[in-house]
């Protein structure tokens, strides 16, 4: 664990595997480390599939390497419940960083069974800010309502977007121009890019902001060459800076650490659940239950009671 904190990738990777495979000693683990978190600035990335999120995350980790920064990466897959195929790319799109012990890149997908990526993904967040690294980048991979909220994880929210996506009208749908604190039109080397930019300003001037509120810039990159990469990191500084000043960032953390609670208490009952399937008292109740001498709201009661200890 102090090679961990270290930040020897080896030792990380090992801690992290702890949260894959569920393992017990992680109690310990998390107990350890929980005096070292809290420096790491987490950062979400999100956005329709192909829009650029992996080629950014490249770009920004060449950056913040160059600028002697330690980088975590989680690609995170919900809609795959082992991690290898669906995010092979990714591994070899981010392989120019693979060699560097400044950088971290693991894929997260919910191949437990406890409480899936919900349960899994903030206590590998919390592995890597334990471990010294500086930003963290969370990549959501995979459509839709994701079991994992990006922006519920991470202190600053990147919504990437592109042209001839249809992201310009999916935008309002999406419900997007909440959860950004940071927008970027990738791609800005394809035609309508100007117009995704215009059309997204817009949408976001027309929201109401609170007075001093942050102010979410809209920037165009092109991930692929790098180009206005600088300004995306100089903007999630910015942020990072606002919301540490503004008690944003303490809010928002304490909304996480909430959600982890509630992942971590969810599992264990369900783990109670689980033994007790094992136990007579199912079958008594049931067999009641099947008689007509009790309902199901009264068995289920009982059963709840012989789950949770009286507290
Ligand atoms: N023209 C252009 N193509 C880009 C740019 N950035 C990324 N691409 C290309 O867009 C495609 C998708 O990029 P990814 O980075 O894999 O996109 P993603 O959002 O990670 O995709 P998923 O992980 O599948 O959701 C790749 O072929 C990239 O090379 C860019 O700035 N300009
Ligand atoms: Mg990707």
């Amino acid at each position: 664990m102090a090679r961990a904190r270290d930040g020897e990738v080896r030792a990380v990777a090992r801690l992290v595997s702890l949260v894959e495979d569920e393992s017990p000693l992680l109690r310990e683990v998390m107990v350890a480390l929980a005096p070292h978190v809290g420096r790491a600035h987490v950062v979400g990335l999100t956005g329709s599939p192909g829009v650029g999120k992996s080629t950014s995350t490249n770009a920004l980790i060449g950056h913040l390497r160059a600028a002697g920064r330690r980088v975590g990466v989680l690609a995170v897959d919900p809609s795959s419940p082992f991690s290898g195929g669906a995010l092979l790319g990714d591994r070899v799109r981010m392989g120019d960083h693979a060699l560097d012990e400044g950088v971290f890149i693991r894929s997260m997908a919910s191949r437990g069974h406890l409480g899936g990526l919900a349960w899994s993904t903030p206590q590998a967040l919390r592995v890597l800010d334990a471990a010294g690294y500086d930003v963290v980048l969370v990549e959501t991979v995979g459509v839709g309502q994701s079991e994992v909220e990006v922006a519920g994880l991470a202190d600053t929210t990147v919504v990437l977007l592109a042209p001839g996506m249809g992201d310009g009208i999916q935008a309002a749908k999406a419900g997007i121009l909440e959860i950004g604190d940071v927008y970027v039109v990738n791609k800005a080397d394809r035609d309508g890019a100007d117009q995704v930019r215009r059309d997204l300003r817009s949408m976001l001037s027309l929201g109401e902001r609170r007075e001093g509120a942050w102010k979410p810039p809209v920037l165009p990159t092109v991930a692929r060459s790098g180009e206005g990469i600088d300004a995306v990191v100089a903007a999630l500084d910015e942020h990072r800076a606002f919301a540490e000043s503004s008690g944003g960032l303490l809010r928002r953390r304490a909304r996480r650490a909430r959600d982890e609670i509630e992942a971590v208490a969810v599992a264990a009952l369900r783990a109670r659940w689980g033994d007790l399937h094992g136990r007579t008292d199912l079958d008594e109740l049931a067999a009641e239950v099947a008689r007509g001498d009790l309902d199901p709201y009264g068995a289920a009661d009982r059963l709840l009671a012989a789950v949770t200890p009286a507290g």
